[in-house]
């Protein structure tokens, strides 16, 4: 594989009720990254119809992709299904993001640019010239507090643990045993990060600012909550794989 196929970077895309969103957000996403990458958009069969249009979007462009799974199981087993079919269609990088604005499609360049010297890059809501542009201090307090306490009860250095808006480089996903995989919620991300660590892989944190999604609903839940925070300790007493 040439250097340059070895970096193709496939972008998973998340969504459960997103319909509001996906159409702008594919093409905004589009704009940013480069002319061999792959969108996969990944929808737990949205009510809302969001499925279908990203199945209008990928008639129209063959870089996009859709993934239907059959009902809504949480991010964790959306993203492991969407990181199957990345490597198997020979990704070199792995990207994945919320599907709703708050990650600007604006820092892909440099998620990408960051991966050629990490293993995972993490844009990261608190490191320097990071943040968080328009939560109330009880959301910022809980996600803070989130990843200061998984940073504690797993003993690492990262910052910004539960953000979603990562790249991994390929041989990461490839030693890390997808189908022990359980958390479903913010653990998920905590997981990946830890189980990435603990396998000897290199991590690095870009700064980002994350933004109130555009539009549609949150998903977050008092459960997504509690499974990170019964979950996590758990995290440090199994092996990766
Ligand atoms: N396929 C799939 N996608 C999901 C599921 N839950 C959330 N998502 C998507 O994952 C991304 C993040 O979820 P959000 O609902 O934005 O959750 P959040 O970012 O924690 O909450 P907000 O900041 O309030 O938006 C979005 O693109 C969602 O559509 C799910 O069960 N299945
Ligand atoms: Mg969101």
């Amino acid at each position: 594989m040439s250097e340059t196929s070895a970096r193709i970077p496939w972008l998973i895309l998340p969504t459960y009720n997103e319909a509001e969103n996906i159409g702008p957000f594919v093409a905004a996403v589009g704009e940013k990254l480069p002319a061999a990458a792959r969108i996969l958009v990944v929808d737990d069969n949205s009510p809302d119809g969001t499925g279908e249009i990203a199945d209008r979007l990928a008639a129209e462009d063959e870089r996009i992709s859709v993934l239907h799974r059959s009902q809504k199981e949480g991010l964790g087993p959306a993203y492991v299904a969407g990181f199957r079919e990345a490597l198997a269609g020979g990704a070199g990088l792995i990207l994945e993001m919320d599907s709703d604005f708050s990650h600007d499609p604006a820092y892909l360049p440099r998620l990408l640019e960051a991966s050629r010297g990490a293993d995972l890059v993490i844009g990261s809501r608190y490191v320097p010239g990071g943040g968080v542009s328009d939560w109330g201090a009880l959301r910022r307090a809980i996600s803070r507090g989130g990843s200061a306490y998984a940073r504690v009860v797993l003993g690492v250095g990262v910052q910004d643990l539960t953000g979603g808006f990562k790249c991994f480089r390929r041989e990461v996903l490839e030693a890390i045993d997808l189908d022990s995989i359980r958390s479903r919620g913010y653990a998920f991300q905590v997981e990946m990060t830890f189980r990435a660590i603990q396998r000897g892989f290199t991590v690095v944190e870009v700064p980002i600012v994350f933004r109130e999604r555009r539009a549609g609903a949150s998903k977050m839940s008092g459960m997504i909550i509690a499974e990170a925070v019964w979950r996590v300790p758990l995290l440090r007493y199994r092996r990766g794989s």
